[in-house]
């Protein structure tokens, strides 16, 4: 069984983050970018951007995004579909959420351009136990409550702007000050996380994390976000609606194990090799 190694677990769980190096491969890459390209014209606005009323987080438009890629024409929603349950990520979310586990809600694209305002900093810590989202470490093992899987299809360098967060929050016992959050304050704690087209940064919801405004002329942020909880567990708001939507029928097993809403008992589960999927009787 392939596992996170010792040094991804110290980090995780010191930072609450993590960056994988090269996590796509660039076959995987050129398909998903591929992908975006041939659907830009679906690009619109985030509709949940907010600064907070930040001098800092400010810019000229809101963050722009791309939804329903699961749903997109073919051949362009097949990455998207390929990566709900890609192998390589089945030890990460084995580890911190336990075996079972589902695709919390639909994954989305965030991107930004020059001017490109801010999200302001959020994330639960752990100032109290907020059963969505948490961070602990029990009998050797540690649990998670959401956690997002962001896959950087452009690059982007430490003072671009795009995703921060605040290493070590997930354990903070004080709630974040306004004006840190705002980010016009103390701002040398907060990280802009650099990554390479192709890698994937993992982050814990209780994380506090944010947006930073893009900075940068020459290049356009590109970020993939596929947020995952555990298998008794819905994060995202609205109706639930457990009628699997007609194009999950050209699903594998395994893809339509994830869109399964939360419970416990004989729910299917997904075998190291990201195929095979068992439905075992009884699951504790
Ligand atoms: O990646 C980012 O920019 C932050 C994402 C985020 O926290 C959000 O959209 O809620």
């Amino acid at each position: 069984m392939v596992e996170m190694t010792e040094r991804e677990k110290f980090l995780f769980d010191l930072q609450g983050f993590l960056v994988v190096h090269n996590f796509l491969n660039s076959d995987e890459l050129t398909c998903v970018n591929d992908a975006v390209d041939a659907c830009i014209h679906l690009q619109h606005e985030d509709g949940n951007s907010n600064t907070a009323g930040s001098k800092s987080l400010v810019g000229t438009h809101k963050r722009g995004m791309f939804t329903g890629m699961l749903n997109w024409p073919k051949p362009h929603c097949q990455p998207f579909r390929e990566l709900i349950v890609h192998p390589k990520a089945i030890p990460y979310l084995n580890t911190m959420h336990g075996r079972g586990w589902r695709l919390d809600h639909a994954p989305f694209i965030l991107t930004s351009d020059y001017g490109t305002e801010g999200l302001v900093i959020h994330g639960s810590t752990a100032r109290h136990f907020d059963g969505s989202q948490y961070y602990t470490y029990r009998n050797g093992q540690m649990r998670c409550g959401m956690v997002v899987l962001q896959y950087q299809l452009a690059d982007i360098e430490e003072g671009d702007g795009g995703l921060c967060v605040i290493p070590g929050s997930h354990k903070s016992n004080y709630s974040c000050p306004q004006e840190i959050r705002k980010w016009e304050e103390d701002r040398g704690v907060v990280y802009n996380v650099p990554a390479k087209a192709g890698d994937m940064v993992i982050f814990n919801e209780a994380t506090l994390h944010g947006t930073l405004p893009w900075t940068r002329k020459d290049r356009h942020r590109r970020s993939l976000l596929i947020r995952y909880s555990p298998k008794y567990l819905h994060f995202a708001g609205g109706y639930y609606d457990v009628t699997f939507p007609k194009w999950a029928d050209e699903l594998t097993d395994a893809q339509r194990s994830v869109l399964e809403p939360p419970y416990i008992y004989h729910r299917p589960l997904i075998e190291d090799d990201g195929e095979t999927v068992v439905k075992p009787r009884r699951e504790g």
